[in-house]
């Protein structure tokens, strides 16, 4: 038993209950409703506590097992949303010994058990609830009605079918002969397919965590200015004396429905004052640890300085940015022209920023390939190379056990093959009631 709805005042408060007695325990709460209800039918209930007075009137729902969430018997309440009401509800149902909390996602994960969705798509309704960009929303979406499935189970079944015909060969030579003699291209073919699924991982990352992009360069390049104009209102100080921000401040925009984290960092100079040096370490953390970083230039920065600018990014993916653009037009070289004071080629800047962190296509479209799925994928990946391997050079007890290796790394994604403990760690990022 849980409350489903987040612990606030709202217009309603869902508690749900989910196992073989949860008919009788919901019905304790709502006396009035009948034996046997009719699932799926709304009953509009009184809702009493022990001594039949009542606290509230609300919604009954009843699914059968196996016709609900869980797979088992559930039993939905629909209250006023109101949280000391809530409470009383909540104890009321836990005075039945039958019944205890719900741990987190344990709701889901019994869904998962009984067979009722494969492991991405349970990960998938987490996703879902910690969606907060509309790409986040449609591929958590695109998640929960099997996109990913689809891709795995595509691996999965090719993959357990090769393993099925080597065993046959080994351990029935004679009837199987034959079966494993295609088997290098069948392993390379599954081999480019896990390693096209795990290439989604990155932008997975960027879809579901948001992209992180940072302003940095020269003080008094007008980082700020064009801060507080992508971000829409004045978040940043802006002044004309050098140095003014020492702080990292960020701000979350949404471009073409990507979640994106904006950062503006202390412009960078050689001899700051002891605040702002501090300032300026804190910029290059930034930049160690964004996606992409923004070189914002001041007007008549020569292409040896935008050069020199340019390796302070280090390792990170950078794009230059000509600022003040309507003070002095920059030669084509230096970077995108654009003015934070009038807003010119916000736009552009807009596109660039998208394309460098997204190349073609949409962001709602990726298969959400979780660090977790990515890690499991390149198991599998590596147990297909050994197999390849294998195949040319080693026997087929090695090529059979590699594959079996690989099968047994992607049922990780599926779930086939995922033991207490992954999955205790898959659902702890559940909250309760999910
Ligand atoms: N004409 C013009 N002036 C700008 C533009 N952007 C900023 N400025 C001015 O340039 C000065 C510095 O702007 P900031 O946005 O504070 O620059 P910054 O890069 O954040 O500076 P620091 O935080 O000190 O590194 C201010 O006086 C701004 O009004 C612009 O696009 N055009
Ligand atoms: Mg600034």
């Amino acid at each position: 038993m849980a409350l489903a709805t987040a612990p606030a005042a709202g217009a309603v408060g869902i508690l749900r209950l989910s196992g073989p007695g949860a008919l009788e325990a919901g019905r304790r709460l709502a006396p009035g409703v009948p034996a046997s209800p009719v699932p799926r039918h709304a009953y509009l209930a009184s809702f009493v506590d022990a001594a039949g007075r009542p606290l509230d009137e609300g919604l009954f729902l009843y699914f059968r097992a196996p016709h609900s969430f869980t797979g088992e018997d559930v039993v939905e309440l629909q209250a006023h949303g109101s949280p000391r009401l809530l409470q009383l509800l909540l104890a009321r149902v836990l005075e039945d010994a039958r019944v205890r909390p719900a741990h987190a996602g344990e709701f889901t994960r019994r869904a998962f058990l009984h067979g009722r969705m494969d492991l991405t798509r349970a990960e998938a309704v987490a996703d879902l609830v910690a969606a907060d960009s509309e790409a986040a929303v449609r591929a958590a979406a695109a998640g929960l009605s099997g996109g990913l499935a689809t891709r795995v189970r595509a691996l999965e079944e090719p993959l357990r079918a090769l393993h099925a015909d080597l065993e046959g060969v080994l351990n029935f030579p004679e009837e199987a002969e034959g079966a494993d003699e295609d088997s290098g291209p069948r392993v390379a073919a599954l081999r480019a397919e896990a390693e096209a699924l795990l290439a989604d991982s990155g932008r997975s990352r960027l879809v579901r965590r948001g992209a992180r992009v940072a302003l940095y360069g020269p003080v008094n390049a007008g980082k700020s200015t064009l801060f507080n104009r992508l971000v829409g209102e004045a978040r940043a100080l802006v002044d004309d004396e050098p140095g003014t921000t020492r702080d990292v401040l960020e701000a979350r925009v949404e471009w073409s429905g990507l979640g994106l984290s904006l950062l503006d960092t202390a412009g960078l100079r050689e001899t700051p004052g002891r605040v702002e040096a501090l300032g300026i370490a804190r910029t290059r953390e930034a930049l160690a640890a964004v996606d992409l970083a923004l070189l914002v230039l001041p007007p008549g920065a020569t292409p040896a300085e935008a050069e020199a600018w340019t390796r302070e990014a280090g390792a990170t993916p950078m794009l230059r940015v000509a600022g003040k653009c309507d003070v002095a037009r920059p030669p084509e070289d230096v970077g995108l022209p654009v003015s934070g004071k009038t807003g010119e080629g916000l736009e552009p800047l807009r596109a660039a920023v998208l394309s460098r962190l997204w190349g073609e296509g949409t962001p709602a479209a990726v298969a959400l390939v979780s660090e977790r799925h990515a890690d499991a994928l390149r198991r599998t990946a590596e147990a297909l190379g050994r197999a390849h391997e294998a195949s040319r050079l080693s026997t087929l007890e090695v090529l059979s056990g590699e594959v079996g290796l690989a099968l047994e790394a992607l049922g990780e994604v599926s779930g086939t093959s995922a033991s207490e403990a992954l999955l205790d760690a898959i659902f702890q990022r559940f909250c309760i009631g999910k």
